[in-house]
This record gives structure tokens, sequence and C-alpha cells, in this order.
């Protein structure tokens, strides 16, 4: 990146009021803390994830969606492989192509891509790599957060996701470019890529290109523009982490509107619990008289639930104590 380029991506951040977390200091355990309770969504910066396993994947990702949609469409599934327009099985759309997997790590690496995509050497070994990378990054992080917390031990919530059975899940996001003005959003010229919505599992990290299109859902309503960072990581905030805190951190609503001349390409690391794992506010977070605010779940239940909600939904709402 040239100086002048780093400035003005410097720049970019310094009127924006999206948390900037540096995770190669300790004490930045403390806003971490501060960034999960008044926004559920921070950008994380001198991090350890190699460079050249998130290029090896971009291009990798490009070359796959750049394949004749007759080949894309051999590796469609449900609830993983190939999927263009819709999202889910409930009726929304969106205007992006995608590739989801399941990332598990005891199911061997023959099996996490689906159909003959497995025959594809270099995309499954970058996969691979970078998910394992991006997955110490998420523990690392998880292990600061409960350090803030001062909660203890120090694996509380990292051990959720760090069990190689734990359910995780790798999104390859390509948003084209969209030329149509079909639906427009607060009087914009912006085509809904992938409508808003929270993310179901404890903690979610985000990489994109140089493209933005990524919107926040601030606690006051409105929405605000994510400035994009390839040398960064966003984390977002799931509704199982809102659970496990007992509300005090907020399961962000986030939104991707296209652009009309240039690609977004995404990679998302959803890092879910053991599907019989309980979810329930931690104790040791909660004062003497506080309630619970939810009914406890199994996270096979929650994703049960989830799986028949519309993007949009309030998928908590089901597990709310009345
Ligand atoms: C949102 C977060 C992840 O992308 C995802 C999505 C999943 C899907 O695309 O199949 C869901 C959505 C997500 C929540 C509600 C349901 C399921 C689409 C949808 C309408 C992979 C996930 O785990 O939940």
């Amino acid at each position: 990146m040239t100086v002048l380029s780093k400035s003005v991506e410097e720049a970019k951040y310094r009127f924006s009021p999206i948390p900037v977390i540096d995770i190669s200091d300790p004490e930045s355990k403390h806003a971490l803390v501060k960034a999960c309770e008044d926004f559920g969504f921070f950008k994380v910066i001198n991090h350890a994830v190699p460079s050249e396993l998130v290029s090896v994947l971009e291009h990798e990702a490009v070359e796959f969606f750049t394949l004749p949609t007759s080949d894309k469409t051999q590796v469609a599934g449900y609830p993983f492989g190939y999927g263009s327009r819709k999202i889910g099985r409930n009726g929304d759309v969106g205007w992006v192509e995608y590739l989801l997997m399941n990332v598990n790590l005891d199911i061997g690496s023959d099996l996490f891509l689906p159909g003959h995509l497995n025959n594809r050497e270099t995309i499954r070994n970058a996969v691979l790599e970078y998910t394992t990378s991006v997955r110490k990054m998420t523990c690392d992080v998880l292990e600061m957060i409960t350090d803030g917390l001062g909660i203890k031990p120090t694996n509380t919530l990292s051990k959720l996701v760090s069990d190689q059975n734990s359910d995780s899940i790798f999104r390859l996001n390509h948003y084209p470019p969209c030329p149509l003005i079909n639906e427009n959003i607060d009087g914009g010229n912006n085509v809904i890529g992938f409508g808003e919505h929270t993310d179901p599992q404890i903690l979610s990290v985000l990489w994109s290109n140089n493209t933005s299109g990524l919107q926040i859902n601030l606690t006051n309503g409105s929405w605000i523009s994510v400035p994009s960072d390839p040398s960064s990581f966003f984390f977002n905030v799931g509704d199982s982490l809102q659970v496990l805190t007992n509300g005090r951190f907020k399961s962000v609503k986030h939104r991707v509107l296209t652009n009309s001349m240039k690609s977004r390409v995404s990679m998302i690391y959803f890092a879910g619990p053991l599907l019989t794992q309980r979810i329930f506010p931690l104790t040791c977070l909660m004062n003497n008289e506080e309630e619970s605010l939810y009914e406890e779940f199994t996270w096979s239940e929650y994703k049960k639930s989830a799986y028949n909600s519309r993007l949009s939904d309030n998928r908590l709402q089901p597990f709310e104590r009345k």
C-alpha cells in the first residue's frame, strides 16, 4: 500500500465510530468488551493471520466464481454448497452468489467441501489453512474478552469454539457489480446484496476485498457503512454470545449493499459451539439479583429454529423469558 492510500484508509476510520482494536496489545481487552457492548462489532488490526493465506484463498474464490454456472451448480446443495440469489430456504433473495462449507475439524479433509470440489486440492487446502489460522485468532480474541470481563478460567468462551466437533461454517460470497436499481434503500440507489440479519453463532469473522458494501445497525437504529480494509478482520457478536452474556453484548444487525461498478468478495468464518452445547447466560456474569433474559437451549435446537426463520427475523425472540 502506498503512503497516500494508507493515509486515505486511516482518514476513513478517523471519521468512523467503528471500534478498531489492536489485538497485539493485551490491554485492548477493555476496548474489546466495550466494543461488544456498544456495537457488537469491531475491526481487528495487528493480527497474526498471514496475508498470503488470505490472498491465496481470495484468488481461489475468484477462480471458483469465474467458472461457468453449469460447473458451479454441480456443487449446489443445502445447507452446504454453491448458491446464487437464494439465501436460506424461506424466500430470502440477494444479489449474491456463494459457497457455504462445513469446516468442523473432525470432519476430515475429504468431506468438508461439497461434491467434486473435493477434487480441487488447491481450494480445499486454501480453505483449511485459512480457517485454521482464523479459528486461532478467534480463540485469542475470545480469551481477551473473557479476561476483560474478569471471568476465570480464560478459556471459558474460547473452549466453546475450539473443540474439534464444534460447529464451524465458512462462507465465500461474491457480489457481482449490480447495475439494476430495483430496490431502493433510504432513497438511495443501492440494491440489497445480503439482507439485514444477525448471525446465530458466537462470533463471526469477516474479511473482504477493497469493495465496500457492509453496513451495521447502531443501537439507535441507524445504518452506518463499514469502510473496507483488506488488511484487517471484522468481528460480529452473534446471537449465542448475546445470550451467554445475558444481553450485555449485542448481536449486531448487518447487511450488504451492492456496488454498481466493482465486485465484492468476502470470506466469513462463523464460530459456533458443539451441537449439544447448552446455551444460557453465564452465572459468573450476572449480578445477584439479575434474572436470565433467556430460556436455556442447545445449539442444535437454536440452529433448527434459525434455519426455519426468514433472514430479518429476531431469532432470539422465541427463547426470550416472558
Ligand atoms: C446467517 C449467518 C450465516 O451466513 C448462515 C446463514 C444461513 C444460510 O445462509 O443458510 C441462514 C441465516 C444465516 C440465518 C437464518 C436462515 C439460515 C439463511 C436463513 C434465512 C450460514 C447462518 O448460519 O445463519
